[in-house]
């Protein structure tokens, strides 16, 4: 029986302490809560992106002041890969501030930087945009574990954050990427003026894809100077936790990734995701191009008594 945007809504909405209960329940039930995936990222090709994303600061429409420098070689992948890895980390992420890869050398390398991550143990996870049959066929053949391509909002609300590329195209890329034998990493992001119905379209789109995404990462919006949505209004952490907790709740099996927006939250506020089914952070003092805590995750989970999940998974 498919599910329906109203049944999501009516998850959402539950008493907190229902919604919360439930998603911990659900969570025991398939992870062990006491440990947290972490993934670090690598933005091998930073800045001037022809896409309009309103969110991103590696848009070339915007003056943002991000980085930018062309592909990284493979050596500089495989050095930070080794270092992520003494950190803890069990996946490393590629991102490219591409629209999609081209069939070059580029393309080839990228390809040489997957087989070089499987090769330190780690699973490999990557982020270039659009991607065909064809080119998700090879990413497959070089052994990727995952590829993130996120929906980012609802179906409605989508056309207000980017223009360039159709919430339809995104649905393409991610049934090629399944067709691969590819493990999918989809979600998206809050704060960025969405209402709390669009908060709920995206989570009925996320977990009505089949099967759903194996990884669900919730990013808060990192509002970036001179991108459109420098100004956008907080959002309320309270929302933040019911769009967890609902994604765990809907998602059981899948990773939820406490994802972008970690800089500046309270610990208390992490250490409430994790227990609404957050099991998954990116490590490191970056993202792609802004602050990420750093050496502060350490302490956090020895806070908690929670720790790194230290074998190398599947989702
Ligand atoms: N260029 C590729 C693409 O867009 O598919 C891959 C890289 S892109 C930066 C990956 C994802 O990062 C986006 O889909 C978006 O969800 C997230 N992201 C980008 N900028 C963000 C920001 N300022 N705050 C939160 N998430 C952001
Ligand atoms: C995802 O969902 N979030 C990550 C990763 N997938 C590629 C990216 C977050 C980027 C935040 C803004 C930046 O650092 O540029
Ligand atoms: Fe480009 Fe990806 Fe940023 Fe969009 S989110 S502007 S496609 S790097």
């Amino acid at each position: 029986m498919s599910l329906t945007r109203q049944a999501v809504g009516e998850v959402y909405r539950l008493p907190f302490p229902e919604l919360i209960y439930r998603a911990a329940t659900v969570h025991r039930e398939h992870h062990n809560p006491l440990q947290v995936q972490m993934c670090q990222l690598e933005n091998i090709k930073s800045g001037r992106c022809p896409e309009d994303c309103k969110y991103c600061p590696q848009s070339a429409h915007y003056d943002t002041g991000a980085e930018e420098y062309g592909l990284e070689t493979v050596e500089e992948v495989a050095a930070a890969a080794r270092e992520a890895r003494e950190g803890g980390a069990s996946r490393f992420c590629l991102g490219a501030a591409w629209r999609g890869p081209r069939q070059d050398g580029d393309f080839d390398r990228v390809l040489e930087m997957v087989r070089t991550i499987r090769s330190l143990g780690m699973e490999a996870c990557v982020t270039l945009g659009l991607l065909d049959q064809e080119q998700a066929d090879r990413l497959a053949e070089a052994g990727l574990t995952a590829y993130n391509h996120n929906l980012d909002t609802s179906p409605e609300f989508y056309g207000n954050i980017i223009t360039t590329r159709q919430f339809e195209d995104r649905l393409r890329t991610i049934e090629a990427v399944r067709r691969a034998g590819i493990t999918v990493c989809s979600g998206g992001i809050i704060g960025m003026g969405e209402s709390q119905e669009d908060r709920i379209g995206l989570l009925h789109a996320l977990a009505s894809l089949d099967p759903p995404p194996e990884s669900v990462p919730i990013n808060l919006l990192v509002a970036v100077k001179g991108t459109p949505l420098e100004h956008a209004e907080p959002v309320d952490p309270l929302e933040l936790l019911r769009c967890i907790a609902t994604a765990r709740i809907l998602m059981p099996v899948s990773r939820v990734r406490l994802s972008a927006g970690r800089q500046g939250m309270s610990r208390e506020l992490q250490a409430f995701c994790f227990l609404a089914g957050a099991n998954s952070i990116f490590t490191g003092d970056k993202l792609l191009t802004t602050p990420n805590p750093g050496s502060g995750d350490r302490e956090l989970l020895a806070a908690l008594g929670m720790e790194g999940e230290e074998k190398v998974a599947t989702g």
